[in-house]
């Protein structure tokens, strides 16, 4: 709780750069899935839910890092500003498709809420929430004078969904879930599990499914949430209620609810 004041069951949508963007094509956007998932997120704001939104690097944050630093090795002050105006452009995208589709998207950028080490502050966001927004953050770059860190839209939602209170954590992927070595959805993943790590594809410099999986694994140990990754589809059935994707963690009697802090 923050402001004295409960939620009604604010969901965390994490919306993949896989799915937002075309990883493999520079500062290209995947107009259709932005408009699907405007349309999906529009139903149920209009429903009632209250969501809160983080999207990925895709083609935008991760090519930015990755050709400057094959060009350079290293990133310095400018490079980073031109990170974070890479991920402001995407931003400023997405939230365009969505406000189109009548969702009241308002864009934080993540170095403005998040630096370093988990330093996190919710608290505006958090407000046009309770206000009816639908507020949007996302993965993004931080630069301070002992250099610059890269911060995970995924690592934004768990830390997020603490601060506020969310039990309900869903990565949108462009695969149906956490597969297996077949290729089939593992419809719970517990810790230890085999799975199939599907990172690395396109550019990416934070890391895939497995990264995905392990820091939602160690947030499932001590908070009581249902964490589930998923697609598109899957996203859309989740929301009516109904079963989907791959559930994580979750399957030990439950602990807390991280509620209050503001990491
Ligand atoms: O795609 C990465 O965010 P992610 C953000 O959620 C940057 O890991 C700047 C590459």
């Amino acid at each position: 709780m923050i402001h004295g004041k409960e939620l009604v069951e604010p969901i965390v949508i994490k919306l993949g750069g896989s799915v937002i963007t075309f990883k493999d094509n520079p500062y290209t956007v995947n107009e259709e899935a932005i408009k699907r998932l405007a349309g999906i997120i529009y139903e149920n704001y209009k429903a009632g839910k209250r969501i809160v939104l983080v999207h990925g690097g895709g083609s935008f944050g991760h090519v930015a890092v990755s050709e400057i630093d094959e060009k350079k090795g290293i990133l310095d002050a400018v490079d980073v500003a031109y990170v974070q105006y890479r991920m402001l452009q995407l931003a400023t995208i997405v939230g365009k498709a969505f406000i189109n589709a009548g969702v009241p998207v308002t864009i934080y950028p993540g170095h403005v809420l998040c630096r370093k080490e988990a330093r996190c502050n919710f608290d505006l966001l958090y407000e046009d929430l309770e206000n009816g927004l639908v507020p949007m953050t996302y993965g993004d770059i931080v630069y301070d004078d002992r250099g610059y860190t890269i911060i995970s839209g995924d690592d934004i939602a768990l830390w997020l969904s603490s601060a506020i209170g969310a039990r309900k954590i869903y990565f949108v992927t462009s695969e149906p879930g956490v597969l297996d070595e077949k290729g089939n959805v593992i419809k719970r993943v517990s810790a230890g599990e085999q799975v199939v790590d599907l990172g690395g594809r396109g550019y990416d410099v934070t890391g895939g499914m497995k990264r995905k999986v392990d820091a939602a694994l160690e947030y499932s140990s001590s908070h009581d949430a249902e964490i589930r990754i998923l697609d598109i589809n899957g996203l859309e059935k989740v929301l009516r209620g109904e079963e989907a994707g791959s559930v994580i963690g979750g399957d030990k009697a439950k602990r807390r609810v991280g509620r209050g802090s503001r990491k």
